[in-house]
């Protein structure tokens, strides 16, 4: 069997030793850090997840395939991250309260790293005043939340309503995200920007904050 394609069973397994090992092998082969990330880690969690939904599979085995995405993933990070390094600004970021998926919302921690963004990561489940506050102590750029399931969607709207009660809306660039999460819930809400995924969000973040640094200086 083809490695990328071992990575890709070995995951929907949960076998997180074995991801990482191979995940390992594949660096070691000179594999493409992103061949291995979308066709051995994202295509086997898709697998899962179109199973999870046919109820092929359930939580404790989506939960080991998550695991062992994420032990496939730390291997991963350094060569996901390796790309850029100069200062470009801070992004706060987090899975939105009452929502704890945390594998997409880890990736884009990792392209925002590679773009050259300083990140802090509040973690899955995080309440809404907590984005606004920790991006008022770090003096953040940029607010990303990622969202995951249609049930706590509305707490990006949370935020943008805060921002504006506490007269910071104008301060920060809103970015929002996740498998539900689309355009037309983004201009609804009233967020700056909506991406469909980890990369396009740090290629976006990037530009838009070199152009809101270059358009006050
Ligand atoms: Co959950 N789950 N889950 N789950 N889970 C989904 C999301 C679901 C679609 C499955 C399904 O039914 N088909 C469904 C949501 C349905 C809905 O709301 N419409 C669902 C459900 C129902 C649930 C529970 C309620 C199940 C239950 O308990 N009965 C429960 C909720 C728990 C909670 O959060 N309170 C639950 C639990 C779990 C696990 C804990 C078992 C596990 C999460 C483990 C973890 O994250 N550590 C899990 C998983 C793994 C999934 C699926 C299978 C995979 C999600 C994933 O990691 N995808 C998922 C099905 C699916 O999505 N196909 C499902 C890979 C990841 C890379 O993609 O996160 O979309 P994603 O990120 C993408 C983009 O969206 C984007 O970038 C990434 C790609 O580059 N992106 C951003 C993400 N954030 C961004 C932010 C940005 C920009 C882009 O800007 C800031």
């Amino acid at each position: 069997m083809e490695l990328i394609q071992e990575i890709s069973e070995y995951l929907q397994k949960g076998r997180a030793k074995n991801v990482k090992a191979l995940v390992q092998q594949a660096l070691d082969e000179n594999m493409d850090p992103k061949e291995i990330l979308n066709d051995g880690l994202l295509s086997g969690m898709m697998i899962i997840g179109a199973k999870f939904k046919n109820n092929e599979v359930f939580v404790p085995e989506v939960l080991v395939a998550a695991r062992a995405m994420n032990a496939g993933l730390t291997v991963l990070e350094p060569k996901l991250v390796e790309v850029g390094n100069e200062p470009v600004g801070k992004a706060v970021i987090g899975t939105v309260q009452g929502d704890l998926h945390d594998i997409g919302k880890n990736l884009v921690v990792m392209m925002l790293k590679g773009a050259g963004f300083e990140i802090y990561d509040l973690g899955v489940d995080v309440e809404t005043s907590a984005y606004i506050d920790k991006a008022e102590e770090v003096g953040a750029d940029i607010i990303c939340m990622s969202a995951l399931l249609t049930t706590t969607m509305p707490k990006m709207q949370d935020c943008i309503e805060q921002l504006k009660e506490r007269n910071l809306r104008g301060k920060y660039i809103v970015m929002i995200g996740g498998a539900p999460v689309n355009e037309s819930f983004c201009e609804q809400i009233g967020a700056d920007y909506y991406t469909p995924d980890a990369a396009t969000c740090a290629e976006v973040a990037k530009k838009v904050v070199l152009g809101k640094k270059a358009a006050t200086s």
